[in-house]
């Protein structure tokens, strides 16, 4: 499809630009698990192929989809459906993980606004590439669309914002083009003004394929969406509590009473999910970096035995380890963090020792053996912080110092993750593990400090107020990190309610590994 670029601009609107509306594109593999197989063997491609964790097929290629396979699908369903499928086990996730950073790597070439979003999903901010392009268009320039427009809506090229949105669909064929012929990879693309949008239109055509979504459709397009849950951002709870209000569909939602909304979620809270349904949403793109830290929690109205607490650490431990595994680097520190009753919201208390040196190359590897091991480890942390008879309303884990490698691969590179695995130095003899206590705040209580009421806005402060600088800076800096966001989160639970990408995981329990792996999936909620 092609098109005259207008002559005349409406400048005033121009000068408006991006007016909060920007040009994101959404990256989505194709069949990533059984892509990556299909790359290792190519014999597999042209038959129907599953790659199988457990008894789940967690996906399978398009040949596969025809005979009506679909993600999640048990064996014993998948085996009926097409007796002939080959399953590849996926368990060992070393080669999607591979490919997963080396598309990073490849996009941020591009652009450096690129967030990841689990294994396979990446979202780009192009409205400065686009903008470039913009600028350089000769008047009466004829401006080519890629792929699919949404409902095949008409572009319209006297306005600016459909002229951009054109030009990243030029983009999005290009990033898609690259992945092609430099990693053999295909994927979806979805270029819309945010990333909500840009997340559900990609999916639209599958597979390898491409759609644009125009500002004029944003609603039709929600509406067209059956279910609440559809969109990113809207999670679990806040589904189950919109159900219970009768709101099933994102059309119920568009057209339900903001008031009643108010009511139920607090106003700025259903401010955010009435806009939602509208597809106006603003988060910006996090350009990732790897985690510092790997940690979970669970509150509770209390325990008070020993074996609540070990059964709390073994709901806790699995997942943990889990995206310990997904991530390739392994921790050295283990970390225990309770928070007595009765007690102020924010007080918690710390404990953290090294991870015996033996069992580090274990992570990622023998995650089964590991569990009883750091069980018995994270005990003994609980029996120093606690003398005699206790009560408890949260327990924390956390696994930081995610061992760093020599050379030129620091953190925050993603070479760092692809050359991981010849980079693994010999491990030490075993050791028992030196338990370390985190200093105390100056009131001469244990554990983290307690915060004021009124803060300072802006981070640039060294320390946070009222803590005392010099116990501050003894902090890991994990700890540091934490005392900041646990400042800056102040309302945190508040605003968690509405599972607003805190980024916590939800409390799960002990799982099977594909709800984990669903969990994982599910991680990638929107900042914003
Ligand atoms: P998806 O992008 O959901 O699926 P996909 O890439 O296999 O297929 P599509 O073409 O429809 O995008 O997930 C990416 C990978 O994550 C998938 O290949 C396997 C894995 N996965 C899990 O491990 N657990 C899950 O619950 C899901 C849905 C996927
Ligand atoms: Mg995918």
């Amino acid at each position: 499809m092609e098109e005259p670029f207008p002559e005349e601009q409406d400048e005033e609107e121009d000068e408006e630009w991006p007016r909060g509306g920007r040009v994101i594109v959404h990256i989505d593999l194709d069949c990533f698990y059984a892509q990556v197989e299909m790359l290792r063997n190519p014999q597999l491609r042209s038959k129907p192929l599953g790659t199988q964790q457990k008894n789940i097929v967690v996906t399978c290629n398009y040949e596969a989809r025809k005979f009506g396979i679909g993600k999640l699908m048990s064996v014993k369903e998948a085996k009926e459906k097409c007796p002939e499928l080959i399953l590849v086990n996926g368990e060992d996730l070393t080669p999607y993980r591979e490919m997963s950073y080396k598309v990073t790597e490849l996009l941020g070439e591009f652009c450096p606004l690129v967030e990841r979003l689990g294994f396979d999903e990446n979202f780009l901010d192009i409205t400065e590439l686009v903008e470039k392009k913009f600028q350089e268009l000769e008047p009466n320039s004829q401006i080519p669309i890629f792929g699919h427009v949404y409902k095949e809506e008409a572009v319209n090229f006297q306005d600016p914002v459909h002229i951009r949105l054109a030009l990243g669909s030029g983009i999005a064929w290009e990033l898609r083009d690259r992945l092609r012929s430099q990693l053999g990879i295909t994927g979806c693309a979805g270029i819309a003004s945010n990333k909500s949008l840009a997340k559900m239109i990609s999916g639209v055509f599958k597979p390898d394929q491409q759609t644009l979504l125009l500002p004029e459709n944003h609603r039709e397009f929600l509406s067209s969406l059956d279910h609440i849950q559809k969109i990113p951002g809207i999670g679990s709870k806040t589904t189950e509590r919109l159900e219970k209000l009768g709101v099933r569909k994102i059309q119920d939602l568009q057209e339900f009473p903001v008031f009643l909304l108010e009511k139920e979620f607090g106003i700025s809270a259903a401010q955010r999910i009435h806009e939602l349904s509208l597809g106006q949403e603003n988060s910006q793109i996090i350009p990732w970096k790897p985690p510092q830290s790997f940690s979970d929690e669970d509150s509770f109205p209390k325990i008070s035995t020993e074996e609540e607490v070990r059964e709390k650490i073994r709901e806790l431990l699995p997942k943990l380890l889990e995206r310990i595994s997904q991530d390739g680097r392994k921790p050295q520190t283990l970390r225990l963090g309770i928070r007595k009753f009765p007690g102020k919201n924010s007080r918690r208390e710390f404990r953290q020792c090294p991870i015996p040196k033996h069992l580090i190359p274990k992570f990622g590897q023998e995650n089964e053996e590991l569990l009883p091991i750091l069980e018995e480890i994270l005990m003994k942390l609980f029996r120093k912080m606690i003398g005699g008879k206790f009560q408890l309303t949260l327990l924390s884990l956390g696994f930081s110092k995610l061992q760093e490698f020599p050379g030129n691969l620091g953190k925050g590179s993603i070479k760092f993750y692809l050359k991981r695995e010849s980079q693994n130095k010999e491990m030490d003899t075993p050791r028992a593990p030196k338990i370390q206590k985190i200093p105390e705040n100056s009131d001469k209580k244990p554990g983290i400090l307690d915060f004021p009421r009124n803060f300072p806005a802006k981070k640039e402060e060294k320390v946070p107020p009222d803590v005392d600088p010099e116990v501050f800076s003894e902090l890991p800096p994990e700890i540091q990190e934490e005392l900041w966001t646990q400042w800056r989160n102040r309302d945190w639970e508040r605003r968690n309610s509405l599972e607003k990408s805190s980024g916590k995981a939800p409390n799960l329990g002990m799982r099977s590994q594909c709800d984990l792996l669903r969990y994982w999936k599910s991680q990638g909620n929107f900042s914003g």
